[in-house]
């Protein structure tokens, strides 16, 4: 099961000592989750009027991309409008600090896409199976294939009232395949390269992205799974920020109210030891070059 390393960084543009860089990405790499207690994301007054579910339309979060300033999501006004754009941006600067810092291995590599905000509360929340995120998964995202890239994300619990952010971790990812994939057959031939031609795909999805998208499903369709699985429980603390590369090790958030989030994508060859890789695993399984 991943393990919760916890790491004494309270700055986010706060240098690192090789070892702490070198521990770091070992322990990420290998599937657990870096947790900074004490890291936290400041809130300027103005900017409290955000912790309130009633600031998204019907989305459940705000999302900003930093590489062309667009923001989604929110019913704000236009005055709120752009200090919300300032805060998201803010978030998305200060992560990528933390990264950089910490990782300086991935720097040349690391694509910065979306920032979310997540100011409502995950318990009780109505989706469908496919959307909810208090069950198990590893995630796969249907309309972005990643191809040969990881998912690698850094979220921070900002709420004001100390209620930690309550998640599960699953078992091990070879666990989690050797589990779902042999019930999951093959792409379909010339299934993908439609999907990408009609526009239902970013990009065409790859045979890596089809099995992850499918286990994905199968996790979370499978209730007897959900119910019955070794997990582990771990509040984040208010005031908290970790790291974790979500395709990799199963997650589901229970409960919590106010978080943000920034999603990386890395590309598989830019890690310091790519034989982990969900990738990689899923080739060793299958024995095929999933692309
Ligand atoms: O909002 C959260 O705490 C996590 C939800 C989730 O599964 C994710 O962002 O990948
Ligand atoms: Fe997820």
């Amino acid at each position: 099961m991943s393990a919760i390393v916890n790491l004494p960084i309270t700055d986010w543009q706060q240098p690192f000592s090789a070892e702490l860089q070198d521990q770091a990405i070992r322990a990420l790499e290998h599937g657990d989750v870096l947790v900074f207690p004490n890291l936290s994301f400041a809130m300027s007054e103005s900017e409290s009027q955000f912790l309130s579910p009633s600031i998204i339309g019907k989305s459940k979060n705000v999302s900003f991309d930093i590489n062309n300033g667009k923001l989604q999501g929110s019913s704000v006004d236009e005055n709120a409008t752009v200090l919300l754009q300032q805060m998201m941006h803010r978030y998305a600067v200060f992560s990528k600090g933390l990264m950089d810092h910490l990782f300086p291995q991935y720097q040349q590599d690391l694509i910065q896409s979306r920032t979310s905000y997540r100011p409502l509360e995950i318990a009780g929340r109505t989706t469908s199976w496919r959307k909810d995120d208090t069950r198990l998964h590893v995630d796969s995202f249907p309309a972005t294939p990643v191809q040969d890239k990881r998912i690698l994300r850094v979220f921070t619990n900002v709420n004001p009232t100390g209620k930690p952010r309550s998640w599960r971790l699953g078992e091990p990812f070879e666990k989690v395949a050797q589990r779902f994939l042999p019930n999951i057959s093959g792409p379909a031939w010339g299934a993908r390269g439609f999907l990408n031609a009609v526009g239902l795909t970013k990009s065409l999805r790859s045979a890596y992205d089809h099995y992850m998208l499918r286990m994905h499903d199968s996790m979370k369709a499978d209730l007897e799974y959900q119910a019955t699985v070794d997990h582990l429980a771990y509040e984040f603390p208010a005031g908290s920020t970790w790291i974790v590369y979500t395709d990799h090790v199963s997650h589901a958030a229970m409960a919590g109210q106010y978080v943000f989030e920034q999603t990386f994508y890395l590309p598989v060859a830019a890690m310091h030891d790519e034989q982990q890789a969900p990738q990689r695993i899923l080739e060793r399984m299958t024995q095929k070059a999933l692309l």
